[in-house]
């Protein structure tokens, strides 16, 4: 497969901690896949994590990447590629679970600096390396409506305790207050069908939403298959994805399978399997 990251892109990879990828998916790509998350099976099967203001962040979760339109993107080739020129050659890349982030305008919360790997540790996943998170816009995300925001170059100083903080787990805020003094803060603004490749040890976090726009976004999680949790049941993250061609997304016409392996809040949001 050829590759679609520059040396540099994986040099700015390594250096800051992620990368944003420009019109990953095409115009077709996004709206087909933005029209699928607001429909009603994709929304009823989320649920809702408060902030500390009560404001509320929706997520819909699921582990096997199936052969529905979500599906088909997660295991493109683009993306496999992509994935495989940041984290490299020592396995097979698994999926381990995506989500649709939903944040309403006016009322989608916020979410702590956290990393990603303060939640996968818990799962207990021992390499970090071996992971990495796919964020796409599928609306604009900016300042405005509480776009992602990143410490550049904060995955260096490796995982930071998590506590939870309301229904969320952060990290523990004396060290987020000290990397701050290290590291830039950036605003990772996103237009449709844009990509943020991120490191698991990565900082971040997103304010709420205030603005008359929603902020809807998928971020795809993805592991090499030599890291084997001990404390996750899903075998997801374990099992190399079938790679389709780019065109297979477009060419699905937009299907949904409601017959999905969907994270439910009540049995496992406490066991950390974000
Ligand atoms: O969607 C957001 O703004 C934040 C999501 C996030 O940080 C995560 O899923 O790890």
């Amino acid at each position: 497969m050829a590759a679609l990251l520059s040396a540099l892109d994986s040099d700015n990879y390594a250096k800051n901690g992620y990368l944003i990828v420009k019109k990953f998916l095409t115009d077709a790509e996004t709206n087909l896949l933005h029209k699928l998350s607001m429909s009603e099976e994709i929304v009823e099967k989320g649920f809702d994590l408060n902030d500390q203001t009560g404001k509320k962040t929706r997520l819909t979760l699921w582990f096997t990447p199936g052969d529905d339109s979500f599906g088909l993107m997660s295991r493109s080739e683009k993306m496999i590629v992509a994935i495989r020129q940041l984290l490299g050659e020592k396995g097979n890349i698994c999926h381990f679970h995506s989500k649709v982030m939903q944040k309403a305008p006016k009322t989608g919360g916020a979410w702590e600096w956290h990393q990603d790997y303060g939640y996968w540790y818990k799962n207990g996943f021992l390499y970090p390396e071996a992971m990495i998170s796919v964020m796409i816009a599928l609306t604009e995300s900016v300042k405005a409506n509480g776009c992602l925001q990143v410490l550049r170059g904060s995955h260096l100083m490796q995982r930071f305790e998590h506590v939870f903080i309301g229904e969320q787990q952060g990290a523990d805020p004396i060290f987020v207050e000290e990397a701050m003094k290290h590291c830039e803060l950036v605003y990772a603004e996103l237009e449709p069908g844009d990509a943020l490749f991120f490191h698991p040890n990565l900082l971040h976090r997103s304010d709420a939403n205030h603005s008359e726009k929603p902020r809807w976004t998928i971020i795809s999680a993805y592991n090499l298959d030599f890291n084997v949790p001990f404390r996750e049941k899903n075998p997801s993250c374990i099992t190399p994805v079938s790679v389709v061609s780019n065109a297979a997304l477009l060419e699905s016409g937009g299907v949904l399978t409601t017959q999905r392996d969907f994270l439910i809040k009540e049995k496992e949001i406490t066991l950390n399997v974000k």
